[in-house]
């Protein structure tokens, strides 16, 4: 007879053995990051048993929000939420947060709700062109009943082509203008689009779900100064918080947002991520410039150190990236999927992605690949490092080095960067278990 499983021992096995290989891997999924101690200690605290349903109420002395909870219990916990709302508002440069949403997808979806009628049109990018499938109808524009109108993409600006699209807007009359992407690279052209959307009266949400630690730390660009109505996000990508989503916005849009955030789409949110999420943004305001500008500089010279060995990154002519995000087209040296999964046997995390002039059909093996530095960014890499990981690449995929060779040097290359940074200290190590005694 077979033994059954201890399912106890297997899972904390597979953790143990999971926190062990992703330590000892260069870590480039773009829209991952890690969180510091700190976060991780407010995630697995007692918010995460409690209830906090509620509406929003006025200000208490310290100019907090205050909230009318439904049940008891939340005295604490107000006070966190207060601060997290303050903290976003002041980092995103908004007049109203909302830390309700538990995802970047149930903030869009929050936000559709709020500003669209069904049939309704939102314009946006393709995923090809970038898109995150919440801006189209596989995602939360399919189920809210919105119609699609695409922006016309410049493949070799990587960027929406605004006189292009122009026309099509003016024809087409979105209600929303969704703004943002997955595949990042540069600034999205707010200002030029803000004139657009006055004549036809859509609303600007700009989805910084990648971009947004770069924004809180300074960087990339500053979306309601430019002309945005509404900012979205996830809260783990740039922006190094625990997994969730956040809305922010102009006033006059605030209580629409808000009754549709609670009690629309979300019954109980999730307090004990609130609360990281409040110690993540005081972080930021504290250590954010610093951590952005050295993403920023790590994905320049990463993109710099490929191409010089040999790889197509993308924008060459644009120094190839102002965010945490590179794009390399490997249609010639084995398309994205197989890349992707060379990497991995050599412990080099990226993902296959989709380029503006694939297909959709392509998504299993698309021509590109995505690499972020967000990640590596925080445990201390710098421009040096970029270039040696540059070279690992190179010997995988272009001099077609055993990649089970490359993981024994990469292995020991990362052994030096297992520490938290651009965070307040913590007594773990970046890729440790925290264990409760
Ligand atoms: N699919 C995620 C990304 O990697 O960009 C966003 O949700």
């Amino acid at each position: 007879m077979m033994e059954e499983m201890n399912y106890y021992d297997e899972v904390i096995n597979l953790i143990e053995r999971h926190h062990r290989w992703r330590g000892n891997c260069i870590n480039m999924i773009a829209s991952e990051n890690i969180t510091s101690i700190a976060v991780r200690e407010a995630i697995v605290s007692d918010f995460g048993h409690r209830y906090a349903e509620g509406l929003l109420g006025g200000r208490n002395e310290d100019g907090l929000r205050i909230f009318n909870r439904f049940y008891q219990g939340t005295k604490y916990f107000d006070k966190i939420e207060g601060i997290a709302m303050k903290l976003a508002e002041e980092l995103f440069e908004g007049e109203h947060a909302n830390v309700v949403p538990i995802s970047g997808v149930m903030a869009n979806l929050a936000v559709y709700n709020a500003l669209t009628k069904h049939n309704d049109k939102i314009s946006g990018l393709t995923v090809q062109a970038g898109g995150h499938i919440s801006h189209t109808r596989v995602s939360a524009v399919g189920v809210i009943g919105l119609r699609e109108v695409p922006y016309v993409f410049d493949n070799y600006e990587m960027n929406i082509d605004v006189d292009k699209s122009k026309s099509i807007l003016l024809r087409e009359k979105p209600r929303i203008m969704m703004l943002g992407a997955s595949l990042f690279l540069f600034p999205h052209p707010i200002k030029e689009l803000r004139e657009i959307a006055n004549e036809i009266d859509a609303y600007i949400v700009y989805d910084g779900a990648h971009v947004a630690g770069l924004i809180a730390g300074g960087r990339f660009q500053r979306p309601f100064k430019e002309g945005a109505d509404v900012f979205t996000s996830s809260t783990h990508k740039t922006f190094p918080g625990p997994q969730g989503g956040i809305i922010v916005c102009k006033k006059f849009l605030a209580d629409k947002i808000d009754n549709s955030a609670f009690p629309g789409l979300t019954s109980n949110h999730h307090l004990h991520h609130v609360a990281g999420l409040a110690i993540a943004l005081a972080e930021m305001k504290e250590f954010g410039r610093d951590y952005a500008n050295q993403i920023v500089k790590n994905a320049k010279s990463l993109a710099q150190g490929l191409y010089e060995l040999g790889f197509n990154v993308l924008c060459e002519h644009k120094d190839f990236t102002e965010s945490h995000q590179i794009a390399v087209d490997v249609s010639e040296v084995g398309r994205g999927k197989e890349v992707a999964e060379l990497c991995e046997r050599a412990n080099i995390i990226i993902n296959k992605n989709l380029l503006p002039w694939d297909s959709l059909n392509d998504a299993d093996n698309p021509s590109g690949i995505r690499i972020g530095v967000a990640e590596i960014t925080r445990i201390g890499m710098k421009e040096s490092e970029m270039k040696e990981i540059a070279e690992f690449m190179m010997r995988i995929i272009i001099k077609r080095e055993n990649p089970d060779n490359v993981r024994e040097d990469v292995i020991d290359f990362k052994k030096e960067f297992n520490e938290i940074h651009y965070c307040y200290q913590s007594r773990s190590g970046a890729y440790d278990i925290i264990r409760i005694e």
